[in-house]
């Protein structure tokens, strides 16, 4: 029995709002999971699982009509869908009594359930939220039935908030596989039956990193579970370092190879690190035009010769100033303020010889 495993897509979340591609990003998340459900069908799965959060909310009935249209396109495919965290079910919604395509199978009690597939021998136990938190550890109750000869679970949580489990516990129960939902980012867990496949497209800058599903084969002897990169974009962190030498023109130029060998369509936050002329800082907003820039931090600081300067102002405020700093262990708080402080020193200093004061 061949299955894919996914979790977190978030339809209808809207990323990078304010940013250019935040509307296409949105409309990405619809024909990724359209991808993923064509892609199910090319490589011969029996069984999709879905472990919530297939929806950012509660969906509209528009967008259950949207999904379900997709789910139901691949009518070779049994679909299993549990709610999540972020798309619990609302008694009076749309969503707890939608009707699905005759492949689709929504596990929608909050309290554990099991539906047997009676093609692939296979029962698929599950559990649904009610609310945004739920802390009970109901998963760790749930264990294999005999009537399917394949036992799945379903299952969102496994922090605290969100149906704690002992992993050691889980293990113990001996489900063929357990198709965790509810963390945005890929892993695995011992023995290798366990996962979670993260959203199939990032859904922030800290969602760095391979971004996909998990697809499993489960026979008689041997079981197998890989996860498989498949989203459109990622987010890349990237650092750049400069040094007071360094011409604006040539720290764009390599901002703009790096983002190039990386891929322009990956989304990016930048860090520039190191240091700039006194009084020259780089206009780092600038670089904005490289590619899809989310973020940019300075980390740059000024290139002050600090034993130049100490004996210059051996006998001043600026001296003194300096002293008090370099007294202490730095830390980049402190060096943060040393450099604020002798900035404003400095160009008072400035003013004061230009108005002949
Ligand atoms: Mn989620």
């Amino acid at each position: 029995m061949r299955l894919m495993h996914i979790a977190d897509v978030h339809l209808g979340c809207r990323p990078d709002v304010g940013f250019a591609w935040s509307g296409e990003r949105e409309e990405e998340l619809w024909s990724t999971f359209s991808a993923l459900v064509r892609e199910c069908v090319r490589q011969q799965a029996d069984l999709l699982l879905i472990a919530g959060d297939l929806f950012d909310g509660c969906p509209s009935l528009r967008e259950l009509e949207r999904a379900d249209r997709i789910l139901g396109s691949a009518e070779s495919i049994e679909v299993v869908i549990v709610a999540g965290s972020a798309d619990f079910l609302r008694e009076e919604s749309a969503y707890a009594d939608y009707e699905w395509s005759p492949n689709v199978h929504f596990l929608k009690s909050d309290e554990p359930e099991s539906i047997y597939l009676e093609t692939l021998d296979t029962t698929v136990h599950g559990v649904s939220y009610y609310s945004a938190i739920r802390r009970d550890r109901v998963l760790e109750d749930l264990v294999p039935d005999d009537e399917g000869e394949i036992q799945i679970l379903i299952a969102y949580g496994g922090d605290q908030d969100h149906c704690p489990f002992d992993l050691k516990r889980l293990q113990r129960a001996e489900f063929d596989y357990v198709a965790l939902g509810g963390r945005h980012s890929c892993r695995l867990l011992a023995p290798g039956n366990i996962g979670y496949p993260g959203s199939p497209e990032p859904l922030s800058p800290a969602e760095t990193g391979k971004h996909g599903y998990i697809f499993g084969e489960i026979g008689r002897e041997k079981s197998r579970f890989t996860f498989v990169p498949f989203s459109l974009r990622e987010y890349v962190n990237l650092t750049v370092r400069v040094d007071a030498a360094t011409r604006f023109k040539d720290l764009k130029n390599k901002v703009r190879q790096a983002v190039a060998s990386c891929g322009l369509e990956h989304l990016y936050s930048i860090t520039v690190d190191g240091s700039f002329p006194p009084g020259k800082p780089f206009e780092l907003d600038e670089l904005r035009d490289v590619g899809r820039v989310c973020a940019i931090e300075d980390k740059t600081v000024p290139a002050y010769d600090m034993d130049k300067l100490l004996d210059i102002h051996r006998d001043d405020v600026v001296g003194m100033y300096m002293e008090e700093f370099l007294r202490k262990p730095s830390t980049e708080r402190a060096q943060q303020a040393l450099y604020c402080g002798l900035n404003a020193l400095l160009q008072e200093e400035e003013q004061d010889d230009d108005t002949g004061a």
